[in-house]
């Protein structure tokens, strides 16, 4: 086992999570001033969000120079600083790196855009579709559609050609089936490695090998094919995954490396991180946040417990043998989980997100929390679309308006899954902004900070941070927390999620009601009379569970 498989993450979200300068904007020297916060929750590593230089079209995962550190979030002798001040209290840093794509700005795709130019091939070129002007409407080389709205192709008029781009337009997808470009992305991970840095977040990194040639794909309302869909996973996956691992020195330097993999199967999942196979330590898995959800994002189903607690345990049950899961129920890209699974209502925000994270961390694999998560911070209620930042919901506003659906239903469905409700600022206090910056926040802060902010819940050992707390140190405590094996009980009930987790002689029970309903003990459950409670939401005393309320007990 690695060191990495014991471990916990913490993402942070650079721009929103302190800022040091009064600029509005989080940054290096903001996270270097809370190290302490990471240090008493109790994590490994930090996960740090895109932080090189960008024209910041999709807030740094648009990079225009991967060897440097964007204006706006500080210099590279910050993020030295911050590596030095992460390993002198005994945390890692991962970076997370985007080298499915580049920014339409970084100096490679610059010089692609020149057909004869020998960058021309870094990039996916096509010629217009048979028998159309180039440039015109339907000229697309296919109906490849963008993760962010609209066509996956746009059109370069300097060469008459469309390049390819699976997000936005600023984000032009790299030609991996070039040796070159692999090669000097291998070098510039290696670059980081040798600066220090301690593992890899890798961006949509089974979209690097693509399935050729595109062709037209079933189409959608708009007509388009969703490209990230189409085109990922593509045949040549498993080799430029292996040529990497080789290359940067994942297995043999020991690093931490997670891949984020939308539309994968624990069967991939599994591929992708058997140690034998020498490709990545753990994968980020997206069918369990996928269950409330019909054909897009923005179409809302209501949670069915079965249902997540089904897919959740055919990755835990299929990477048993081999490969290693990863666990999370947010990043920057989700909503608030409080808010999203549990009940952010104030008679059940905190004991909700106490019990969604012990129903996560109890699982095998390695946790992740993101910035905010550990406080049981709320989704953003930002209101109209003027005041929303992130790209993907105003194109896909744009779009929908265009298409004649009304406004207000569109903003409750992107009030309710926006990329934005995770990345309003970290609130750090109950001073003005929540002490997140003296200057006017990017993004506006959540209006309940003088409630939900770090030094209250700190303040308060029954708070969600102490949860936390608990359970990150349970699972540095325990074994069977970090390997033992997982085992589903009571599979089709809707609304208690109970599993046990078995090492040897070692066993836990987990019992976490994901309701706001009181609800007797299970008799099929096992008796716990001789049992010992290890964390609990409420007071122990009667079997019967409060609304929210979860325990995990260690059996006799
Ligand atoms: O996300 C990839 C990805 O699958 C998401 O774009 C997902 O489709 C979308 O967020 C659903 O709402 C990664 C990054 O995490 C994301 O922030 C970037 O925007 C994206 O890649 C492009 O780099």
């Amino acid at each position: 086992m690695a060191w990495w498989h014991g471990a916990v993450a913490y993402q942070i979200y650079p721009r929103s999570f302190a800022d040091s300068n009064g600029d509005g904007v989080g940054d290096l020297r903001g996270i270097i001033n809370h190290v302490d916060h990471l240090v008493a929750l109790g994590v490994d590593v930090v996960w740090l969000s895109p932080v090189y230089r960008s024209p910041m079209d999709d807030n740094g995962y648009d990079i225009s120079d991967y060897c440097d550190v964007d204006p706006s979030l500080g210099t590279l002798a910050d993020l030295d600083e911050l590596i030095a001040a992460l390993h002198a209290r005994g945390l890692k840093l991962v970076m997370d790196v985007v080298i499915n794509h580049t920014s339409d700005e970084h100096p490679w795709f610059v010089e692609s855009r020149e057909p004869g130019s020998p960058k021309r091939d870094w990039y996916i070129w096509r010629p217009a579709r048979p028998g159309f002007e180039p440039g015109t409407p339907g000229a697309e080389p296919t109906n490849a559609g963008s993760a962010f709205s609209g066509p996956a192709w746009a059109y370069d008029p300097q060469s008459g050609e469309y390049y390819l781009h699976v997000f936005s337009r600023k984000q032009p997808d790299l030609n991996w089936e070039n040796p070159e470009v692999r090669a000097e992305l291998y070098q510039m991970m290696r670059w980081w490695v040798e600066r220090g840095v301690d593992g890899f977040r890798l961006d949509v990194i089974n979209v690097i090998s693509k399935t050729y040639p595109p062709v037209d794909g079933p189409p959608g309302p708009d007509g388009l094919c969703y490209a990230l869909a189409q085109v990922a996973n593509g045949p040549r996956l498993h080799e430029f995954l292996a040529e990497m691992n080789a290359e940067v020195g994942f297995t043999q330097k020991e690093l931490f490396v997670v891949g984020e993999t939308p539309g994968i199967n624990a069967e991939l999942a599994r591929s992708f991180t058997d140690p034998v196979a020498r490709e990545l330590g753990m994968v980020f898995t997206f069918e369990h946040v996928e269950v409330d959800q019909g054909d897009s994002k923005w179409e809302l189903v209501p949670l069915q417990l079965s249902a997540l607690k089904a897919t959740l345990a055919e990755y835990q049950y299929g990477l048993e043998e081999a490969g290693w899961n990863s666990l999370y129920f947010e990043n920057h890209d989700q909503a608030r989980s409080v808010s999203r699974f549990g009940d952010d209502s104030p008679a059940f925000r905190v004991a909700s997100a106490k019990t969604l994270a012990t129903s996560l961390h109890l699982l095998k694999g390695t946790p992740y929390v993101y910035q905010g998560q550990e406080l049981g911070m709320t989704n953003a209620s930002l209101g109209g679309i003027e005041a929303y930042n992130d790209l993907e919901s105003i194109r896909f506003y744009n779009l929908a308006v265009s298409l004649g659906l009304p406004s207000e239903q569109l903003l409750s469905v992107i009030a309710a899954k926006s990329r934005d409700n995770a990345r309003t600022p970290m609130c750090w206090d109950a001073s003005e902004n929540a002490g997140f910056t003296t200057g006017t926040p990017w993004l506006p802060v959540n209006t309940n900070y003088p409630e939900i902010n770090a030094a209250a819940e700190l303040a308060d050992p029954d708070s969600v941070f102490h949860h936390y707390r608990k359970l990150i140190a349970l699972r540095h405590e325990l074994e069977v927390v970090r390997f033992g094996r997982f085992d589903l009980l009571l599979a089709e009930d809707e609304s208690l999620f109970c599993y046990t987790r078995t090492l040897a002689g070692d066993r836990l029970l987990v019992v976490a009601n994901w309701s706001a309903a009181p609800a007797d003990w299970p008799s099929v459950l096992p008796d716990v009379t001789a049992a010992e409670l290890l964390v609990g939401t409420h007071p122990s005393g009667e079997l019967r569970l409060a609304g929210w309320e979860s325990r995990v007990y260690r059996l006799g």
